[in-house]
């Protein structure tokens, strides 16, 4: 067992955690306020090659294992959870394409992240969250093509991004065997963003609904068969969750060396608060689980690189990363005291922008749900 990372991977981590510290955290809590990534700093994402992480390499992407993009949602993690949020669906959005697209589509949708253009995954309904089979969005075969209706919500990057996944039931009473995933374009006649969510955390991101009418698009633009839908879906987020994973670690990373900075200048008692026990003993926690986590991440990611089944350690990475963010920046706010709960400090923000990693990409009872499929079936 090696727990050194390559040469490569050290240098790309460092790059990330300078671009991070220079161009993200201190902008983060503007960010937040206003609800917006601001698009200077799309450009410079896009310059540092960071919104294409997933592209392979003979698609002019960097080609890179999922170790190395975990490394670098960490790092985009301790800076702010909703610009990573907003990257990390590029590499969601990617995945389908990427496991299951024809090379045309590959094409296609490379060159439009490569371009610095955003993209996005939209299975998610009103009446379809966990119960992704439940999609009730059609897609009507018609000729050479297919006529999508239906409402998306809850999207990331919705509002956006330039190209989308679209998840549409092609047998309206087949439940997730109609299911089936399909590429659209922005542009295309019918196809509309309706409201912006307004978020409680990861609020530099932008989550929205989408509307399609009769929206036309090709049969090239279907991905896989008719009815596979649902395993590419599935597929997808035991690709994408360990990312998910790794963002919460970097946010609890985060949020904990504000912890330790705060309790080693903070006095009471004429003290360092960091001297009392029992703010030691929520230190000792946030350090343990905060390793945990991470190991659990880089294993998942490490399967998956092997080729190797990973569905069960994609899940557990996920799950037991998103508790942790969401139990560190609690205790960090504990830790803090008023100013924890004040919004002079960030330690409110990590604890707002963990929240999520417990519910999107599949809700944690969801992951454990998958973990207790794998250890039972
Ligand atoms: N990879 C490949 N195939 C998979 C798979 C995976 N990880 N998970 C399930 N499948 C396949 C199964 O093999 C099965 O195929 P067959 O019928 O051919 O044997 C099929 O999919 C159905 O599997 P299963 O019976 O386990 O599905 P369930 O209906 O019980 O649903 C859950 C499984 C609940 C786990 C699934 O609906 C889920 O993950 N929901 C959460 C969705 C989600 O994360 N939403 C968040 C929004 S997207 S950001």
């Amino acid at each position: 067992m090696d727990f050194n990372f390559t040469p490569d991977q050290l240098d790309m981590q460092k790059m990330v955690r300078d671009f991070v510290a220079k161009e993200i955290a201190p902008h983060a809590l503007e960010m937040d306020k206003e609800g917006i990534v601001p698009s200077d700093l799309w450009k410079k994402l896009d310059e540092a090659g960071l919104l294409n992480l997933t592209v392979p390499e003979e698609y002019d992407g960097p080609g890179l294992d999922a170790l190395s993009i975990a490394l670098i949602y960490e790092e985009l993690g301790k800076g702010c959870a909703g610009v990573a949020t907003t990257t990390a669906a590029n590499a969601l959005a990617s995945y389908p394409v990427v496991l299951l697209g024809s090379e045309e589509q590959k094409r296609k949708m490379f060159s439009v992240i490569n371009d610095g253009n955003l993209a996005a995954f939209a299975l998610t309904e009103p009446g379809a969250g966990s119960d992704a089979g439940a999609v009730a969005t059609t897609a009507v075969k018609d000729g050479n093509e297919y006529i999508l209706n239906g409402t998306k919500c809850f999207i990331t990057n919705g509002g956006i991004a330039e190209i989308y996944i679209i998840f549409a039931n092609t047998r309206k009473t087949a439940g997730i065997r109609g299911l089936t995933a399909f590429i659209v374009d922005r542009n295309t006649p019918g196809f509309s963003v309706g409201k912006e969510e307004e978020k409680m955390g990861i609020r530099a991101s932008n989550t929205c609904e989408l509307i399609l009418e009769n929206v036309c698009i090709p049969v090239e633009n279907r991905i896989g068969r008719e009815g596979e839908g649902f395993k590419i879906a599935m597929k997808t987020l035991d690709a994408a969750r360990p990312f998910v994973g790794a963002v919460s670690v970097g946010l609890a990373q985060a949020a904990f060396e504000l912890a330790v900075k705060y309790a080693k200048e903070r006095i009471q008692f004429d003290k360092p608060i960091a001297s009392f026990q029992l703010v030691q003993a929520m230190l000792a926690d946030m350090a343990m689980q905060i390793e945990a986590a991470r190991l659990l991440v880089y294993k998942a990611c490490w399967l998956k690189d092997q080729g190797v089944p990973y569905s069960k350690e994609s899940a557990i990475a996920k799950c037991f990363a998103a508790d942790t963010a969401m139990k560190v920046t609690v205790d960090v706010v504990q830790v803090l005291g008023g100013y924890g709960y004040s919004k002079e400090y960030p330690a409110e923000k990590y604890m707002r922008d963990a929240k999520i990693m417990q519910i999107y990409e599949g809700t944690n009872q969801i992951q454990r749900l998958v973990i207790a499929n794998n250890i039972l079936y």
